[in-house]
């Protein structure tokens, strides 16, 4: 049986992707904060689809609890096959002059640092294995900048520069790395962005059909069904009525 790591399992493309993967029958390592909802994800992955859930509650920022958690798992769990690094978030929409620090840090810290850890520690059980895949989420953020975007935009651009870079230098070691760009995903992404404001998360899908966590997850599961010799590098996945970061066809 597989095994895949899911960091930012509890909503959204992580807990979509939870869901795609075991029905596939992968035992699943699912990593997040919120320890009601994982609890729940995973009792009804395991009844549903008879696969195994490992719940791991802990914030990617913290290094030294992250690691306490995965390293102290049993031998057979540090077999994992597929990495999915998607906790992330953004916070606020200012321009640079208004930006908070705060905010600023909480996205680098998450979206840049986070992904470094979960990575640091999985790519060594993966590299003993001599096989894995892992799975960057990115963002059409990470390929382009658009007003007020600037600190989200150059975490996803990071995103974009580890993958490229993740995938040179474990080239040798038989893992596969792809970085998925989604653009606009109605998830709790807006809500958490706006920080509880429903109102204004509602307005940024308003007149379009945004895509939902379920195209990420249907894409991923595309990506790692693929042979062992073919790897997909980069996918950018938009919706239909989104030509780039802000050029939307609203009706
Ligand atoms: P959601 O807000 O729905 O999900 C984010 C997930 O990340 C949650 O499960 C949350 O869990 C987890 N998370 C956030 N911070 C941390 C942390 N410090 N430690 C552990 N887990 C954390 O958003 P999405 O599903 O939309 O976002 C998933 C990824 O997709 C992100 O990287 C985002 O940047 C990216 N993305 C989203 C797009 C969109 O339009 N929605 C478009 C492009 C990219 P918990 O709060 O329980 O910790
Ligand atoms: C999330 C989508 O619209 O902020 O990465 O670029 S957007």
């Amino acid at each position: 049986m597989k095994t895949a790591l899911i960091t930012g399992a509890t909503s959204g493309i992580g807990a979509a992707c939870a869901h795609s993967l075991a029905a596939q029958g992968y035992n699943l390592i699912l990593v997040a904060r919120r320890e009601e909802l994982l609890t729940e994800i995973g009792k009804h992955l395991e009844d549903k689809y008879a696969v195994e859930v490992k719940r791991i509650v802990a914030d990617i920022r913290d290094y030294e609890n992250l690691s306490y958690h995965l390293e102290t798992l049993p031998a057979q769990w540090k077999k994992v096959n597929v990495l999915i690094n998607n906790a992330g978030l953004s916070q606020g929409l200012d321009p640079i002059h208004k930006g908070s620090i705060t905010d600023w840090d909480t996205m680098i810290d998450t979206n840049i640092k986070g992904l470094l850890y979960s990575t640091k520690i999985v790519s060594n059980w993966m590299v003993n294995e001599k096989s894995g895949h892992i799975i960057n989420i990115g963002s059409i953020a990470g390929k382009e900048v658009y007003p007020n975007g600037n600190v989200y935009c150059a975490t996803k651009h990071a995103v974009d520069a580890l993958s490229k870079s993740m995938r040179i230098d474990l080239l040798t070691h038989g893992i596969k790395v792809t970085a998925i760009h989604p653009g606009m995903v109605e998830t709790e992404f807006s809500k958490v962005r706006f920080k509880g404001d429903e109102g204004r998360a509602k307005k940024v899908y308003d007149g379009l059909e945004p895509l939902i966590a379920d195209d990420i997850a249907e894409a991923i599961w595309f990506v790692v069904s693929r042979p062992a010799h073919v790897n997909i590098n980069d996918m950018l996945i938009m919706p239909t009525a989104q030509a780039t970061g802000t050029i939307i066809d609203r009706k």
